[in-house]
């Protein structure tokens, strides 16, 4: 049976009672299902179960209910007649792939320190509100910005695969997509901003005064100054070796 489709044959091998006589009906128990069964042939004791709508299988995705087949009687009218023995029917909806993948956050911010590789930056998540495992879950994600120094793998954690330098670049944007495992794409992508920031380098001033790093009494150094008009929390500094810096 698949989901949103009606006045389809929806059983194989079709609803078949074996009576003497004729079958002039079939008739559904407990279940206020959208369902019919129609007698396709009273002689034989074939008939066809219909969708009476649509089902959907984000909304149900199993029915279960009993089916009776009935003769058409002796009397007028079809009064006095008998049924059949019962039969449970089982129907499974199928899924149909209209969900595309959303993403959980409306955009990504990470920072990362210049010089390093990272195995993950960050992690983006996208969900997917079909109701088979095959439509709702996210098999890949993907960047779509070119020239990137980013990647990102199928459980979409983004690294970056050089190291960066924050003398070149100090922020990033990077837009990422997901698809589901049956191909279908989100409608949008997601923006991920990542902040690049300096590495302190004791007693070394670089780039014309727009960072250093100041003495803090031992051999703990601390960074801190402004940076094209932001004031930037001190980072803590090792010096290395004396002399060295
Ligand atoms: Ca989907
Ligand atoms: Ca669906």
């Amino acid at each position: 049976l698949s989901h949103k489709e009606t006045n389809k044959p929806l059983l194989s091998p079709p609803l078949l009672f074996d009576f003497n006589g004729e079958i002039c009906a079939f008739k559904i128990h407990g279940l206020e299902a959208p369902f019919e069964a129609v007698v396709l042939n009273g002689t034989s004791g074939e008939g066809q179960l219909r969708a009476r709508g649509l089902v959907d299988c984000e909304l149900q995705k199993e029915y279960t209910f009993i089916i009776q087949a009935h003769d058409c009687g002796a009397g007028p009218g079809g009064t006095g007649g008998k049924k059949s023995h019962k039969a449970v029917v089982h129907i499974q909806v199928n899924d149909v792939n209209e969900f595309s993948p959303v993403f959980r956050e409306a955009q990504y911010h990470a920072a990362v320190t210049e010089g390093k590789i990272y195995d993950s930056i960050l992690q983006v998540e996208a969900t997917d509100q079909d109701c088979s495992p095959q439509y709702s879950q996210i098999c890949n994600y993907q960047i779509t910005t070119t020239n990137t120094p980013f990647a990102i793998d199928r459980n979409g954690n983004i690294r970056n695969t050089e190291k960066l330098s924050f003398d070149k670049q100090q922020q990033y944007e990077v837009l990422v997509t997901a698809l589901d495992c049956g191909q279908k794409r989100s409608t949008e992508s997601v923006a991920v901003h990542i902040d690049v920031k300096p590495v302190c380098k004791p007693g070394w001033q670089v780039s014309r005064g727009r960072r250093w790093c100041k003495r803090q009494g031992g051999r703990k150094m601390e960074w801190s100054g402004i940076i094209k008009g932001h004031v930037v929390p001190p980072v803590s500094c090792t010096l290395r070796k004396k002399g060295a810096i």
